[in-house]
C-alpha cells in the first residue's frame, strides 16, 4: 500500500513556532507509523511564499521578497531535523516546476469555462489574504486579525466554485471519513448549506506583482490560495510523474482548524474542476494556546521549538505534543505540563520499567535474554500477552484515525501492567530460590519481549528513545526493517540475545525549573483569576446585586458534536467572542448540524466543570416544557436580529 501525507505549506512571514511544529510532527509520526505497517510512504511539507503578506514582511526588513523568502524558507527547513521530523519532500511555491504546474492548471480550467472575468466589491483582509463576508466580520473587523478590512472594488478573475457545491456536499455526505474529526465535517456541511459564492482567484499587478502570472492575462497574478493548494500536486510530479500515479489517490492532508475552508471547500472543488479523483482524507486539528491564552507576537508568548528542545530534548517534546492534545480540540501549553508528563509518564512509568528490566536481565541472566521455561508459564503471563495484542490493535486503530493521544494511552496501559507484573512476580525473590530458576527465566523473557514490542510501537512517536531502547535490547539493526505485521507479534525476541544496559532513557527533571515565559504568564494568570472570581450564592430570593454577578452573554455556536457514551449531551464550541467549550444536555432535542450558526445565550462566568471527560466552560440557556405525558422538551433561548457575539444580556 501507499501513503501520501502532507502538512500545510507555511507562510514565510513568521518564524516556526510550536503550532507549525505540531502539524509537521503529526505528519511525521503518521508517516513513520505507516512505514511500520510496511507502506510505501511519501511525506511532504514546505513553504508558501507568494502574496501581499510576504511583500510586506520583506519591506519591513528592507530586503527584496526573493532574499526574504529564501532566508525564512530555509529557517523552516532547518527546524525539522532537530525534532526528528524527516519529510521526503520540501516544496516551495517559488520553485519553477510549481509555477509551471499552477499555470498549466489555470489554463486548463480557464479553457473549459470554469474561470471568468468580472467585477467585485468587498471587504479584503490582508492578514487572511481573502475577501471576508459580512457574516464573518465582527464589529466591522476581521475576527482573526482585529483589523479593519480594506473596501476594494476591482475587476478580477473568478473560479466557478458554486458549480461544484452540490457534488461536494454529496461527496462529504457519502464519505464520513473525508473530513475528521466529525465536528469539522459538521462545520463544513453547515457552511455548505448556504449558497456558495464563486472564488476570486486573481490580483491585479497594479496591486501585487509577487505572485504567479495568469497564463491568459499578464495584468494579473494568481490568488495565493489557488497557487498554494496546488503544491500537493506539484510535489508528486503532476500531471504525469510516476509518483503522481502512485500517491495521489491516497492523499491525506493534515491542517489546523484555521484553514479548514480553503482545504475543505476551495481545494476539493478545484480538484473536481481539474477532473482528478478527490483526496482521501482531511485531518483537522485544534490550536495550541499558551497558558490558556492565544499565542501571539504582541503578547510575547510565542513558544519556539528550539527553546523546547533545549530544555526537554526531542523525545519529551514529541511525546508531550502528541499525548497532551486531543486531536481536533484546542490544548494549552505550559512548561509545567511538559515537566509533569516527562517526570510521570516518561521517567517514572517507561524509564523506570526499562532500566529495571535491563538491570534484572544483567544481574540474574548475565545480560542474555533467557529462554522461556514452558512448564512455568502462568495465567498471568497469558494475560500479559493478551494485553499486548489488544494494545497493538488499539494503537493501530488510533494511529490510523489520528487519535494519537488515545494510542499512547493504550501503550501506557500495558506499561502499567508490566510494572505490576514485576511487583507480583518479584524476580528478586525468585532469584533467591534454586527451584524457581525456570520461573525466573520465564518472567525475564516475558518482560524482555514486551519491551521489544514497546520499542516498536514507540518508534513513530519517539524515534530517538525507541532507537536507544532497540540498541539496548540488541535489536538495533532489526528496527529499520521492522513491521508491525511481522514483529508486532508475541515471542519474536530471540533467546540468547545480548542486551546492554545503556544510558538512562529519561532522567527526572527538576519540577521547580520553569521557562522564563512560564513564570511571567502564570503570574499574569493568577492576578486575572483573583479579579474575575465570581461568587454567586442563590438561596431563596436573590438580590439585584447577586443577579448582577451572573454574566449572561450572546454566543454563536461554531461547532457541535456528540459525546461518546452520553446520549443526552452535546459538546458545543462557542464564540463568545473568545472560543470556549460548553456541554449541553440537548442531544435529544437538536442534531449537531442544525445548531451550527445559532446565536444563543450563555452563562459566561460559571466555574468550569467536567462532564463525561469534557470540561464545560459555561452553560447554555434553554426553555423547558413538559407535555401531558411528562416528556420534557428543551428549546434553546436564541437571539434574533443582528447582534455581535460577546454582547451582554440585560
Ligand atoms: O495558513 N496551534 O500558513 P500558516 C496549532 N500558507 N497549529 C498552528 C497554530 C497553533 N496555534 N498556529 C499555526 C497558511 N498552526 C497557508 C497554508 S496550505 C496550502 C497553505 C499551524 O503559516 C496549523 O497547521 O499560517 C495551521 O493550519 C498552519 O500552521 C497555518 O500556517
Amino acid at each position: 500500500m501507499a501513503t501520501y501525507i502532507t502538512t500545510p505549506i507555511y507562510y514565510v512571514n513568521a518564524m516556526p513556532h510550536i503550532g507549525h511544529a505540531y502539524t509537521t510532527l503529526i505528519a511525521d509520526t503518521y508517516s513513520r507509523f505507516r512505514r511500520l505497517c510496511n507502506d510505501d510512504v511519501r511525506f511532504q511539507t514546505g513553504t508558501d511564499e507568494h502574496g501581499e503578506k510576504i511583500v510586506q514582511a520583506a519591506d519591513n526588513e528592507g530586503v527584496t521578497p526573493r532574499e526574504y523568502v529564501d532566508r525564512i524558507s530555509d529557517t523552516f527547513r532547518q527546524s525539522w531535523p532537530g525534532l526528528s521530523i524527516e519529510p521526503d519532500n520540501f516544496i516551495r511555491t517559488t520553485d519553477s516546476d510549481h509555477i509551471k504546474v499552477v499555470q498549466e492548471i489555470l489554463q486548463k480550467v480557464y479553457e473549459q469555462g470554469d474561470i471568468y472575468f468580472s467585477e467585485y466589491s468587498g471587504h479584503y483582509c490582508k492578514g487572511c489574504e481573502r475577501f471576508l463576508t459580512e457574516k464573518e466580520m465582527v464589529d466591522g473587523l476581521c475576527p482573526d486579525h482585529q483589523t479593519s478590512p480594506d473596501e476594494i472594488t476591482e475587476q478580477n478573475y473568478f473560479f466557478r466554485m458554486s458549480k461544484y457545491q452540490e457534488p461536494l456536499i454529496k461527496h462529504i455526505k457519502e464519505n464520513p471519513e473525508y473530513i475528521t474529526p466529525e465536528r469539522y465535517r459538521n462545520e463544513v456541511l453547515s457552511f455548505l448549506s448556504e449558497p456558495l459564492e464563486d472564488l476570486c482567484i486573481s490580483r491585479p499587478t497594479s496591486r501585487l506583482t509577487w505572485g504567479i502570472p495568469l497564463p491568459f492575462d499578464d495584468k494579473f497574478v494568481t490568488y495565493v490560495w489557488f497557487d498554494a493548494l496546488i503544491n500537493y500536486l506539484t510535489g508528486l510530479g503532476y500531471p504525469d510523474g510516476p509518483d503522481f500515479d502512485k500517491y495521489w489517490s491516497v492523499a491525506e492532508h493534515v491542517i489546523g482548524k484555521d484553514i479548514l475552508k480553503p482545504h475543505a471547500i476551495y481545494w476539493p472543488t478545484m480538484i473536481m474542476a481539474m477532473g482528478l479523483a478527490p483526496y482521501q482524507r482531511l485531518h483537522v486539528h485544534g490550536y495550541w494556546n499558551v497558558d490558556e491564552t492565544k499565542m501571539s507576537k504582541s503578547i510575547g508568548n510565542v513558544v519556539r521549538p528550539g527553546e523546547l528542545l533545549e530544555e526537554f530534548g526531542v523525545d519529551t517534546v514529541r511525546y508531550f505534543l502528541l499525548r497532551e492534545m486531543s486531536f481536533g480540540l484546542d490544548s494549552s501549553f505550559s512548561y509545567e505540563a511538559v515537566t509533569a508528563r516527562r517526570n510521570s509518564d516518561l521517567a517514572n512509568d517507561l524509564g523506570n520499567l526499562f532500566s529495571r528490566v535491563l538491570t534484572m536481565i544483567g544481574k540474574y541472566a548475565d545480560f542474555k535474554v533467557p529462554e522461556i521455561d514452558k512448564p512455568s508459564v502462568t495465567e498471568e503471563d497469558r494475560l500479559l500477552v493478551d494485553a499486548m495484542e489488544e494494545m497493538i490493535a488499539e494503537y493501530s486503530r488510533c494511529m490510523n484515525s489520528f487519535e494519537f493521544h488515545k494510542g499512547l494511552q493504550a501503550v501506557w496501559g500495558v506499561i502499567g501492567m508490566m510494572n505490576r507484573y514485576i511487583v507480583t512476580n518479584a524476580p528478586w525473590e525468585l532469584a533467591k530460590e534454586e527451584d524457581q530458576a525456570g520461573r525466573l527465566n520465564t518472567v525475564l523473557y516475558f518482560l524482555a519481549d514486551s519491551l521489544r514490542i514497546l520499542a516498536l510501537v514507540l518508534g513513530p512517536v519517539m524515534p530517538v528513545a525507541a532507537g536507544k531502547m532497540a540498541a539496548a535490547l540488541g535489536m538495533e539493526e532489526l528496527m529499520d526493517a521492522a513491521t508491525l505485521q511481522e514483529d508486532g507479534c508475541w515471542g519474536k525476541m530471540v533467546a540468547g540475545t545480548v542486551i546492554n544496559k545503556g544510558e538512562q532513557l529519561f532522567p527526572r527533571l527538576d519540577k521547580k525549573k520553569k521557562g522564563k515565559q512560564e513564570k511571567q504568564q502564570s503570574q499574569k494568570q493568577k492576578k486575572k483569576k483573583k479579579k474575575d472570581a465570581p461568587e454567586v450564592d442563590m438561596e431563596g430570593l436573590i438580590t439585584f446585586e447577586q443577579f448582577g454577578k451572573v454574566e449572561l452573554r450572546v454566543a454563536e455556536i461554531i461547532a457541535a458534536e456528540k459525546i461518546k457514551k452520553a446520549d443526552k449531551l452535546l459538546k458545543l464550541t462557542l464564540k463568545a467572542p473568545e472560543e470556549r467549550t460548553v456541554v449541553a444536555g440537548i442531544a435529544k432535542h437538536y442534531t449537531p448540524e442544525e445548531l451550527v450558526g445559532k446565536k444563543v445565550i450563555i452563562v459566561a462566568n460559571l466555574k468550569p466543570a467536567k462532564l463525561m471527560g469534557v470540561t464545560s466552560q459555561g452553560m447554555v440557556l434553554a426553555a423547558k416544557e413538559k407535555d401531558g405525558e411528562g416528556n420534557e422538551r428543551l428549546v434553546l433561548s436564541t437571539v434574533s436580529g443582528d447582534i455581535a457575539v460577546g454582547s451582554g444580556v440585560a
